[in-house]
């Protein structure tokens, strides 16, 4: 597999290889200007303030609280904190809820998913993470790509995440830090993938991380910036964009939406390290287009509207 696969990873040893795929795929068409994509394709994200207005994102927010409430905390989709019983982060989200349906097909997000991938776009994965304040803990340094690749069989570089800040994400509480241009370098991990990894990854992630030389190397080559701003801002980042948080030690909850797209073009295939597929709420293997919303009218696709309504 190694000689065929360029994103072969989980191996002896760590190592930084070059990516292999563009950034922005499309023609230039969609919501962003030629400066925000020319930002996109050179750092790995934008950041948007004010894309939602306060109304959105206190009808979000409150979405968020009630879906906290009634979803049964024993469901494989409801992950508690490490070391607490703590909510973490609720998976399918746009399948439990109306509102998070219609907010992954508003143009403003999955029109910009559209403009970068160059192609109809789909969920690959949603979630909210809750990171409440004093017990939220970190999320170690990762990207996305590494795991999807390995443990999902995501094939090419080509999806992104749009993480809509729900409260505000300040130093203080935790706030995603990215490491600026790391999205056109790949870091193969060193270790093997142990059994039903997700059941542990998704609390507390120890396989599929780089080591320090890597991170130092990525480091150095662009700046550290923390993703801060009001709720409604909405960061767009690649998916192979190295990332990670530190624990919330505030009082203040940094609640955050994250909505991933993936080119139809990208579909998943056989996992690529080997293991068995995870399950479809981290990784969906039946993709339906997104066919993006009409501002001001509730979204007509039933790709993304939930399949049932949410178990209280
Ligand atoms: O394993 C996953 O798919 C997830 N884990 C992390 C740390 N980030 C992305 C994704 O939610
Ligand atoms: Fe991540």
């Amino acid at each position: 597999m190694h000689a065929t696969d360029p994103y072969w990873s989980r191996g002896e040893r760590s190592e930084l290889a070059q990516r292999q795929d563009p950034v922005c795929w499309g023609d230039g068409e969609g919501p962003l200007d030629a400066e925000q994509l020319a930002s996109f394709e050179e750092r790995g994200f934008i950041l948007q303030r004010g894309l939602l207005a306060p109304s959105e994102v206190d009808a979000l927010l409150e979405e968020a609280r009630r879906l906290s409430e009634t979803l049964d905390r024993g469901r494989e989709d409801v992950i508690p904190e490490p070391e607490s019983d703590a909510l973490r982060s609720i998976f399918r989200i746009h399948r439990h809820s109306r509102a998070f349906a219609a907010l992954a097909a508003d143009p403003r997000l999955a029109g910009v998913a559209r403009q970068i991938l160059g192609s109809e776009v789909y969920l690959h994965q949603t979630r909210i993470n809750f990171k409440p304040g004093f017990d939220g803990r970190a999320f170690h340094w990762h990207s996305d790509f590494e795991t999807w690749h390995m443990e999902d069989g995501m094939p090419r570089i080509r999806a992104l995440s749009a993480s809509v800040l729900l409260t505000r994400n300040a130093a203080i509480n935790g706030p995603l830090m990215l490491v600026s241009g790391s999205h056109k370098r790949y870091v193969r991990c060193a270790g093997a993938t142990p059994d039903d990894h997700y059941k542990q990854s998704l609390r507390e992630q120890r396989y599929g991380v780089p080591d320090k030389d890597a991170l130092r190397e990525l480091a150095s080559g662009g700046e550290i910036v923390q993703a801060t701003g009001p709720p409604g801002t909405v960061l767009f980042f690649d998916c192979n964009l190295m990332h990670g948080s530190a624990g919330n030690l505030s009082p203040m909850p940094r609640h955050n939406v994250f909505l991933v797209f993936n080119s139809v073009e990208n579909r998943l295939v056989e996992p690529f390290g080997g293991t068995p597929p995870r399950p479809d709420f981290l990784g969906e293997r039946a993709p339906r287009p997104i066919t993006v919303s009409v501002p001001g009218r509730a979204p007509a696709d039933p790709a993304v509207l939930p399949a049932a309504r949410a178990r209280p």
